[in-house]
């Protein structure tokens, strides 16, 4: 069994009740975590607290950027332990969790930098008057983190929110926590303070709704399903705290006629079967100009019939999916698109050694003659892609924005003015321009717009979400005068 981390020590739940975590390659179950509830949630809001009024708290912007480096340093050492660990809870390929691990690391390093370089201001105001702006953290904050990239999330989440001198509580996903644990006592090993960095682990009714109902938070980061982020908006203006939501998306590819051909097929092939399509980003809607249409999309299908799905350690295309409900909903997709009369552009294979129980989905492309399809519409967070044709520029921004999300979107082009009034015009919160995704890209700012939820993260914008404002008025002149 793996026990959480609170106020610096390895525990069980005080319930000591615990959750079965399952290998998504075969379906059993390989090792238990606490099921963690409210009087958990309690003793880590606690303990967090006393770090921000104790040893924590008192440190020095580099001091904080010292020890998120060496934590960094150190998660690099571990990079294949990790990687292992991520790769058996989640299924991943292990070159794409050694990928993760890599920019987890980042993570750190990237907010390690930043600790001490977040500057205040001074602000004209009346004579006889200096008035400065300075940042402070905003306290305890509230971490809830989806399966799909356990270990790059809490990085993304966790390491701005500390260099800003903020104290953690993380409840991971029940699916997949097991490299957060082992984050959260390399934390411990490289001297972060007990309270800083708590972890409660358990489900997300209870542990998590115990966290997000706090009195005592100061902030919430959530990631995860629309379903669960008003939830998570509805707890926050209970205690009036600030939340930033990273929830779904159904991000699309725009590619017109002048498209390099080279370039997109492989990054359109990976953006959509990249972490066996369970990425909020995926690419799952693309847009084919009319001109370039049969072409493309013969050359889409050779490559993406290679794609192959296997287990972690035979290192394909994509792993399996977190967990039977999450296989059964796409299988259901795949079900409906054939139903609606989709035609099937191309599938790839599942590996036929792969072990019998595992949740294996075969990806697939999906061709639509409308733009009704609910395929089109819903995000399946899985490896199925979507192609509608186009005939202008004008029809393409309006197909792309019709949805009720707005996370990542790309235009393949090589027409300068063409680029750029597309990005422009794409609802989403990033856009790229022949090119999608940029492996992790700690430094690029993140987040959506529409549903896909509010707040930034990444980036050196991260580190102002997570901290908040103190203006201090001094008045220097003589009475009376
Ligand atoms: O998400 P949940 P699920 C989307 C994706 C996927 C669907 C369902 O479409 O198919 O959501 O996945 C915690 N109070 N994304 O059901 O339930 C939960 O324990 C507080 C997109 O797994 O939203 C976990 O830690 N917390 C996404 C986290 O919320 C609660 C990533 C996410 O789980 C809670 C994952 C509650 N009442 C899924 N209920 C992305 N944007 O990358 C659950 N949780």
């Amino acid at each position: 069994m793996t026990q959480m981390l609170i106020n610096g020590t390895k525990t069980d739940a005080v319930n000591k009740l615990t959750i079965d975590v399952i290998d998504p390659s075969d379906g059993k179950v390989f090792t238990t975590i606490p099921r963690g509830g409210q009087q958990d949630v309690d003793h880590a809001v606690t303990a967090a607290r006393a770090a921000l009024n104790g040893d924590w708290g008192k440190l020095a912007a580099f001091e904080r950027g010292r020890l998120l480096n060496r934590l960094g340093q150190k998660v690099l050492e571990h990079q294949e332990e990790l990687s292992r660990l991520e790769s058996r809870d989640t299924g991943k390929p292990i070159s794409t969790a050694r990928g993760d691990i890599g920019v987890l690391a980042r993570y750190f390093e990237f907010y390690g930098g930043g600790a001490d370089k977040v500057h205040g201001q001074t602000i004209p105001f009346l004579n006889d008057y200096s008035v400065e702006l300075v940042r402070e953290p905003l306290g305890v904050t509230a971490h809830i983190i989806p399966w799909n990239y356990p270990a790059q999330m809490f990085g993304r989440s966790v390491a701005p929110a500390l260099a800003m001198g903020n104290a953690v509580v993380v409840k991971p996903a029940e699916d997949a926590c097991l490299s957060i644990l082992r984050v959260a006592e390399l934390a411990m090993e490289v001297g972060f303070p007990a309270g800083a960095v708590n972890i409660v682990t358990g489900l997300g009714e209870e542990a998590g709704a115990a966290l997000s109902s706090h009195p005592d938070i100061n902030f919430i980061s959530f990631t995860g399903s629309n379903e669960v982020g008003t939830l998570i908006q509805q707890s926050a203006a209970v205690n009036a705290v600030k939340c930033v939501l990273e929830l779904g998306g159904k991000s699309a590819h725009v590619v017109f006629d002048d498209v390099n051909v080279e370039l997109a097929i492989p990054a359109i092939v990976k953006g959509i079967v990249h972490n066996t399509g369970q990425t909020c980003t995926a690419g799952s809607r693309l847009l084919l100009q009319k001109g370039v249409h049969d072409t493309f999309l013969k050359a889409l299908a050779e490559a993406f019939s290679q794609t192959r799905a296997g287990t972690p350690d035979m290192d394909l295309t994509c792993g399996p999916v977190i967990n039977k409900s999450q296989w059964e909903r796409i299988n259901r997709y795949i079900q409906k698109g054939t139903e609606e009369g989709l035609e099937v552009v191309a599938q790839g294979q599942i590996a036929d050694d792969v072990p019998e129980g595992g949740f294996f989905v075969t990806p697939t492309i999906f061709g639509a003659r409308n733009h009704d399809s609910e395929l089109l519409m819903h995000e399946i967070f899985g490896p199925v892609l979507v192609v509608v044709p186009f005939d202008t520029e004008e029809e393409a921004i309006a197909t792309a924005n019709a949805t009720e999300y707005g996370l990542m979107a790309a235009v393949w082009s090589e027409n300068g003015g063409c680029q750029q009034r597309v990005a422009r015009a794409m609802q989403a919160g990033q856009v790229y321009i022949n090119s999608f995704g940029a492996g992790g890209g700690v430094e690029l700012p993140f987040g959506g717009v529409k549903k896909s939820g509010h707040g930034r993260e990444k980036g050196f914008i991260a580190l102002e979400e997570m901290s908040t404002t103190k203006t201090i008025v001094h008045y220097h002149g003589q009475a009376g005068i």
